[in-house]
């Protein structure tokens, strides 16, 4: 049974960060931030109403919290690589993703307009990491809630498992129900 949520909830399994990264594995990184507002777009295709305000598993978000959850963190996330970047290890602003998931944008606006964001978003942020010097990958933002330095390499790894493992939340979801 505990097996059976704990696939549920983490179908790609639970994110295991890189030890270290090398062009390589920053390229792959890179790619899946790229390619997931793709993922998301085949992930909802053709569901409806019903199915669109089911929970991915029993006691989770539905298919339109999951979606909306993924362009709130996408953004936070975009916004701590600037950071990162920009300032001399800023302290981030950790936030409530439950709490942002009841807010009301997240039950009024359609779906597909978090989809768009994520193209737009995904679309500046792949640019941005593609076009990073070498010393930037180290830069590093400091998570108060996690008490944890996160350097911009670690987060790309991070970020790019995220976008993925939501996806499967809801591909699997429609691979269950014969979707
Ligand atoms: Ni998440």
């Amino acid at each position: 049974m505990e097996n059976d949520l704990e696939d549920l909830k983490y179908p790609i399994g639970r994110f295991v960060p890189a030890r270290q990264y090398n062009p390589g594995t920053l390229a792959s990184w890179i790619g899946g931030i790229r390619s997931a507002p793709l993922l998301f777009d085949y992930c909802i295709e053709n569901l409806d109403e019903a199915q669109l305000n089911t929970p991915y598993r029993p006691g989770g978000w539905n298919v339109v919290q999951v979606v909306h959850h993924v362009a709130d963190s996408h953004m936070n996330a975009y916004v701590r690589l600037k950071l990162a970047l920009t300032e001399d290890t800023p302290t981030i602003s950790p936030y409530d993703e439950n709490a942002w998931a009841e807010l009301p944008d997240v039950r009024l606006v359609p779906l597909n307009v978090s989809v768009t964001l994520l193209h737009a978003l995904h679309s500046r942020w792949a640019m941005l990491l593609e076009n990073l010097k070498e010393e930037d990958w180290t830069r590093t933002y400091y998570h108060p809630g996690n008490k944890a330095y996160m350097p911009v390499w670690q987060m790309t790894n991070q970020y790019s498992w995220h976008g993925a493992h939501h996806a499967e939340q809801i591909i699997s979801l429609r691979k269950r129900m014969g979707w």
